[in-house]
């Protein structure tokens, strides 16, 4: 079956933009999928103080893989950019979330969709709600209502390439 998921993508090393164009492209690649949307890029200081800022993105990606196969894919294209685990937080040339996957909750060790902390950061809030304003999670919380609650505070909307 195929399901409409959304992506978080972020980065803060090594060229966060290009990081980005690369992973949509990669995810763009994967078997059974289709990308069938990309939101603006933003800009944001790190949650962690002392990082470099962040270029985030929010992502729809239409697939036939199954949630745990997605993410191994996902976790293949962060290892391909140079991606090293070697701090929880730590800056990273590419970070691939899965947001939400259909109107699937999912809650196994590897994997938590809803994405545990996205109705507090803007920096996801506001670009999925640039491609699917009317979005509802599977515990039925809206994403209008969300916005709501998350200001837009310290993001920079970057103006779409040419
Ligand atoms: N990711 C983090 C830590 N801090 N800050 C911003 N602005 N954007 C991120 O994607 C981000 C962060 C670790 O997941
Ligand atoms: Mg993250
Ligand atoms: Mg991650």
């Amino acid at each position: 079956m195929t399901e409409r998921a959304y992506i978080g993508l972020g980065s803060n090393l090594a060229d966060p933009a290009a990081q980005l164009h690369a992973a949509l492209e990669a995810m763009a690649a994967l078997p059974g999928s289709q990308l069938a949307g990309v939101s603006p890029f933003y800009v944001s200081d790190s949650l962690l103080p002392g990082q470099p800022r962040y270029t985030n993105a929010v992502a729809a990606l239409d697939t036939d893989l199954a949630p745990l196969a997605l993410l191994d894919a996902l976790q293949a294209i962060e290892l391909d950019q140079g991606r090293e685990r070697l701090e929880r937080w730590g800056p990273r040339t590419l970070d691939l979330d899965i947001l939400l996957f259909g109107s699937q909750a999912i809650d196994v060790p590897r994997l938590q969709v809803p994405h545990y902390h996205m109705h507090a950061r803007a920096f996801v809030l506001y670009p999925l709600a640039d491609l699917a304003p009317d979005l509802q999670l599977p515990d039925g919380r809206l994403l209008s209502q969300m916005l709501g609650d998350c200001p837009f505070v310290g993001l920079e909307r970057l103006p779409a390439p040419e």
